[in-house]
């Protein structure tokens, strides 16, 4: 990177300090945050480009400005690759997150007012799908579904009574923390019972569905929706995907509905992630991200620990850190000391605040990129059950130890 940064170094040392020091701690530690990754130098390198500098209002093609030739030529290459793996007839590669994406489906499909049936945030929904801390819990009317308090799963015939009984006009599918298949045949089926439309964020999954290892949900929904940079591993950014007629509305929902210009730089950046994303290196990288949760999950379990649903079947697993004894924060604060990244999350009939919760969430597509195998799980998961059972006061330096040394055995490509 240090060509890149020198410029920075020289204009502004004090950020060119702070990314250094991102780059140390991100290098330095072991990143298990479910919805981060860790993007290729190909995708930085298009991200920091002078695709930055232009505005490009409207879409390839027919544009607001002039001089947007090579603009059209890399949207043009994202949305014609984001179709081709997966399949949609139909792209948006403009919002600029995921909650924009949602919003502009909202916006597209839905009145103020409306009815929209979205899975609990407590339960490993988003906020984006009706929470009233969000707009789209402020705009619509909103009923919630969530797992079933023994299985810890989704229960398709509660939702198909919930969806008889409520009637909404939307029914969003997706998940945050959800660590178990979603079946997105079944929420349409509903939808079809109840005359609902379809909208299904995968975010999450997105890199997981890319590669065909959780069934895909185009054909079964209205509307896809997701980010770009989770397990997909691409810039910061959103994007939507649905059936060609709904495109005319929802290009207009995402420009000039609720956005102004493009970050084409970023665009630029999906595009290459995209290419990434069609190649076989992508497929087995996401076959070893399943690979790894599962047995992070299997060693974990077998040393003591509670999962949520027993197990998992994605990239994410939730750890009812209660059953431990810990709260969620206590459990970030002890696995932080020792150079582990996760976030506190909620569980499944929660009984604290969100900010001090009873579980934490850990995903495997970052130590995946960086090339940790099952070996590393479940060297991980010995660290990460220790420091997790060990009484108040441990001494977290041997486990630091160990975490940094893998760090460095694995490190980051293309720093
Ligand atoms: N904040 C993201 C996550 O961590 O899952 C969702 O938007």
């Amino acid at each position: 990177m240090d060509d890149q940064l020198n410029a920075v170094k020289t204009v502004d040392p004090a950020v060119y300090e702070a990314i250094r020091q991102e780059e140390a701690r991100q290098q330095g530690h072991l990143e298990l945050i479910a919805s981060e990754n860790w993007t290729s130098l190909a995708v930085r390198q298009a991200v920091g480009s002078v695709m930055t500098d232009k505005y490009a209002e409207g879409y390839p093609g027919r544009r607001y400005y002039g001089g947007c030739e090579y603009m059209d030529v890399v949207e043009s290459l994202a949305q014609q690759r984001l179709k081709e793996i997966f399949h949609a007839e139909y792209v948006n590669v403009q919002p600029h997150s995921g909650a924009s994406a949602n919003t502009a489906v909202y916006f597209a499909a839905l009145k103020h007012g409306d009815r929209i049936l979205g899975m609990d945030l407590s339960h490993g929904g988003h906020l984006t799908h009706g929470s009233p801390a969000n707009l789209s819990g402020k705009f619509y009317e909103v009923r919630h579904y969530g797992v079933e308090r023994e299985s810890e799963r989704i229960d398709m015939e509660t939702v198909r009574h919930l969806a008889k009984e409520f009637q909404p006009h939307m029914i969003v599918v997706g998940a945050s923390a959800y660590p178990r298949v979603i079946d997105f045949p079944a929420f349409y089926q509903i939808a079809q019972e109840v005359g609902a439309l379809v909208m299904v964020d995968m975010a999450h999954i997105a890199g997981l569905v890319a590669a065909d290892l959780h069934p895909t949900p185009v054909g079964f929904a209205d509307f896809v929706t997701s980010t770009t940079h989770k397990t997909l591993r691409g810039p910061r950014g959103g994007f939507i995907l649905s059936g060609a007629d709904w495109g005319p509305k929802l290009d207009k929902s995402v420009f000039p509905g609720l956005q102004g210009g493009p970050l084409m730089n970023i665009i630029a950046g999906k595009a290459v992630a995209f290419s990434e994303a069609l190649t076989l290196n992508f497929r087995a990288y996401q076959a070893q991200v399943v690979d790894n949760a599962r047995v992070l999950a299997e060693e974990l379990i077998g040393r003591g620990l509670r999962l949520v649903s027993g197990g998992t079947d994605n990239h994410l697993l939730l750890i009812d850190v209660k059953h431990s004894g810990l709260t969620g924060k206590v459990a970030q604060e002890r696995l932080s000391s020792v150079g582990i990244t996760v976030n506190k999350n909620t569980i499944p009939f929660e009984t604290e605040k969100p900010t001090v919760a009873s579980g934490i969430r850990l995903g495997t597509p970052q130590v995946t990129t960086r090339g940790l195998g099952k070996e590393q799980m479940t060297e991980l998961a010995e660290v990460v059950s220790a420091v997790l059972l060990a009484p108040n006061g441990f001494d977290p330096s041997a486990y630091l130890q160990r975490i940094e040394a893998l760090a460095r055995e694995f490190p980051l490509p293309g720093i």
